[in-house]
């Protein structure tokens, strides 16, 4: 029987959408219909299970799935034996300790004595231990925000993405505790075919990473300024040059990094280039 690679995903929240969409990117299908709890790649040997986030980093250190895609945050709570492969650039969240938003804060050695609630109570008790706080931690597992308003504690420390609902409940963030992002992370003991195809698997994430992180550029430049404008552009290997009907001119094609971007561009427009044109690259593979 073929080899199958078990990957547990969000069943629904803030992580599914993103993670089916990273799968369905490497090209991989599977039909991702409500209320399934496991479906078959029809054209990869992946199996893909929907599980509750706060599960998956069980689930992948027993081995009944393979690999998981879950928050930092859960996986360090969880504290289970996994291995992270590869970072994976969403459900990008900080957790954070926040208080009433009217309290005077100076310094974390205002938190000692204080009351905080939380889901994360592992990552929480660590970072107060590391700062050498004394404080009584509220372990509650959902609607954390409002615990000040209700007098349950004097202090919160949850995850933290636009800051809306801190404001919304009358809080201000105070300590960033850890900053997270979904991961994707496997079991410490895979059999060798099923490292092939998580590596395959990690390939192709890799590809559509660095496709995002990239643009194709193209641009008409004076031949005069060529040299110039093709040691401003970093490329794979080097640009592509074609020539235009105007002699004077060429096309100049290449890969800019969206970090350098807009600095690459002024660079270009100081030594005359025009026309530019940049285009979105699906796949990249280095
Ligand atoms: O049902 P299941 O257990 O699977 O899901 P869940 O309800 O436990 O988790 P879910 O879907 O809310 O979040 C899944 C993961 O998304 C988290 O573990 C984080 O890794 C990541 N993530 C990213 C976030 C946020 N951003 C986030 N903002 N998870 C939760 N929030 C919540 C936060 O708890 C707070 O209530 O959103 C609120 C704050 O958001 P802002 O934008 O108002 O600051
Ligand atoms: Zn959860």
């Amino acid at each position: 029987m073929e080899t199958k690679l078990k990957i547990a995903i969000q069943k629904s929240g803030r992580l599914n959408e993103d993670s089916i969409r990273i799968l369905k990117e490497a090209g991989i299908e599977f039909n991702n219909g409500l209320n399934k709890l496991k479906a078959e790649a029809y054209n990869f040997p992946l199996e893909v299970f929907f599980l509750r986030d706060d599960d998956i980093p069980q689930y992948v250190e027993d081995g009944i799935a393979d690999i998981g895609i879950v928050g930092e945050n859960v996986l360090i709570e969880k504290n289970k034996k996994v291995s992270i492969v590869n970072k994976l650039g969403f459900g990008k969240c900080r957790l954070s300790i926040a208080i009433p938003k009217n309290e005077k804060y100076k310094s974390i050695q205002d938190l000692e004595g204080k009351r905080i609630a939380t889901s994360y109570s592992v990552i929480l008790s660590k970072f107060l231990k590391k700062n050498k706080i004394n404080a009584e931690i509220h372990e509650i597992s959902g609607s954390v925000e409002i615990a000040p308003s209700i007098g349950l504690a004097d202090a919160i420390c949850d995850l933290v993405s636009s800051g809306s609902t801190l404001f919304t409940n009358g809080l201000k963030e105070v300590e960033v505790v850890l900053k997270s992002e979904a991961v994707l992370v496997s079991n410490n003991t895979l059999s060798k075919s099923k490292e092939n195809i998580l590596e395959k698997l990690i390939f192709r994430i890799n590809a559509v990473k660095k496709a995002k992180n990239n643009k194709y550029i193209l641009l008409n430049a004076p031949n005069k300024n060529l040299d110039a404008i093709c040691k401003i552009l970093p490329g794979m290997k080097s640009p592509t040059i074609l020539p235009l009907a105007d002699k004077r001119w060429s096309s100049v094609h290449s890969v800019v990094n969206e970090n350098e971007f807009w600095d690459i561009i002024e660079k270009l427009k100081a030594k005359g280039a025009e026309g530019i044109l940049v285009i979105p690259i699906e796949k990249m593979i280095v």
